[in-house]
């Protein structure tokens, strides 16, 4: 076993604005996805170890790209555009689940799905429907409880417990959930653990 950060030297590789301008379909990639402010962003950049990987902004819901990250030759991140953002206009939310639905649909390489919950407001509707889309699609999802450093250490293993009460329900999904910190880097190895095991170097 190698206890290296292997995404250490993740670095910016190209974003897709659409279904044809997505980077080849090829080697191994896991997608992060999450409400806009539930700190998709911060979480990429606290497992990657660096400051500004992935853009972190205070003004949710600008972006409505896919960048993606190579972490090595073969293996990628994927950073898909953030959901719920309520002042998108009608056109950019039809591109944002247009672009979706092509990526769970076609993409190969996806081999998991991260998704990034605020832990004081986890399962909103929209959550909801990104791992159902994930079932559907045969992906698998892991949950990060972000910001629980928000919480005190009773309160945020309540949500952990509740949270994994919703998940169980779901008799399709394999998924699993954890408590996680980008602020102080808690919950950092068991999150690594989980893509080293879908990039199947763990
Ligand atoms: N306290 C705390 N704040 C966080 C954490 N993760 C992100 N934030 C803050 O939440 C806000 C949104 O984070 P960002 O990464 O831009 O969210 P994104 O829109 O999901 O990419 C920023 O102000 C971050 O500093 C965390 O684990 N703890
Ligand atoms: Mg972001």
């Amino acid at each position: 076993m190698d206890f290296k950060n292997q995404l250490a030297n993740t670095s910016f590789y190209t974003s897709a604005s659409s279904p044809d301008s997505l980077p080849a379909d090829e080697g191994y990639e896991v997608a992060f996805a999450g409400r806009s402010n539930a700190g998709k962003s911060s979480a990429i950049n606290r497992l990657c170890n660096q400051k500004s990987l992935a853009r972190t902004s205070k003004t949710p819901g600008r972006t409505q790209l896919i960048n993606f990250f190579s972490v090595s030759p073969v293996n990628k991140l994927a950073d898909l555009p953030g959901y719920g953002y309520a002042k998108a206009s009608h056109s950019k939310q039809r591109q944002w689940l247009e672009l979706l639905e092509y990526y769970f649909t076609h993409r190969q390489a996806l081999k998991g799905t991260i998704i990034v919950m605020d832990i004081r407001h986890p399962f909103q509707d929209a959550d909801q429907k990104m791992i159902n889309w994930c079932t559907h699609h045969h992906c698998d999802v892991h949950i990060l409880l972000n910001k629980s450093d928000k919480l005190s250490r009773n309160k945020a293993h309540n949500q952990l417990q509740a949270a994994s009460n919703i998940l169980s329900h779901d008799k399709n999904a394999s998924s699993s959930i954890q408590l996680f910190s980008a602020m102080t880097g808690y919950g950092v190895d068991e999150a690594m653990s989980k893509i080293y095991s879908w990039f199947g170097t763990s």
